[in-house]
């Protein structure tokens, strides 16, 4: 198993979450995202991945990007460690959280849509600041308000579940903009009890190889 990764992408940080969870071990393959260097838009990794974002995840004849589709991928490969709840009820409840963070917050934050905002319609420092937090606000707002009604330790319950693996890096990205998370009680709670699971811990950036880069 193969992850290219880079240790502040959230999508990946996801992926490595899931591993983890499943006791699984890929070997990382390092592909820097930082705008000065933008190894993702290079030629290299374009011919793995045409649409140079990461995580990109290969095992044994499956090559796939997006994270989403890993996931589902690992949940019906390796089920060993259920990351999705048997009932499909439940399940749907799940992909209803994930999807809050997966659609309608992490793809107007990131480094592309950023960087646009600045380049091309001219937004300083201050106005992306807000951009940023009030996708997260928004997305947090309702995932807050769902999970306090079908949480246990976890976002669903007493297990960890894709809602888990979706929130704590998004969370980790909040606490990085300095978003305020007083309003969130009961996810700022549940992050605390992922973030004591050596496999969340395993997964965090700074616990990566290329985080000292
Ligand atoms: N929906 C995709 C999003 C992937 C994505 O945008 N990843 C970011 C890092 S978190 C990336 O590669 N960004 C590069 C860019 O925006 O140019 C997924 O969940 O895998």
């Amino acid at each position: 198993m193969i992850l290219y990764d880079y240790f502040r992408s959230s999508a990946a940080y996801r992926v490595r979450i899931a591993l983890a969870l499943k006791g699984l071990e890929a070997k990382s393959v390092p592909v820097n995202l930082k705008p000065t260097i933008n190894e993702h838009k290079g030629d290299a990794f374009l011919a793995i991945n045409p649409q140079g974002r990461l995580p990109y995840f290969v095992d044994d004849t499956v090559a796939i990007g997006q994270s989403p589709a890993i996931l589902e991928y690992l949940e019906e490969a390796y089920p060993d460690v259920p990351l999705l709840p048997q009932n499909i009820a439940d399940r749907a409840v799940v992909r209803q959280l994930a999807n809050i963070i997966a659609c309608d917050v992490h793809p107007l934050n990131n480094v592309s849509v950023l960087s646009k905002l600045k380049q091309e319609f001219g937004a300083d420092e201050v106005a992306v600041n807000d951009w940023y937090a009030d996708w997260i606000c928004k997305g947090f707002q309702a995932f807050e308000s769902i999970t306090s009604s079908v949480s246990g330790s976890y976002c669903f319950g007493d297990k960890p579940t894709h809602a888990d693996i979706y929130l704590v890096p998004q969370l980790y990205n909040a606490r990085r903009f300095n978003v305020p998370l007083d309003a969130f009680p009961s996810i700022v709670r549940i992050d605390a009890n992922c973030n004591k699971l050596a496999a969340f811990q395993k997964a965090l950036p700074e616990n990566q190889p290329d985080a000292a880069v």
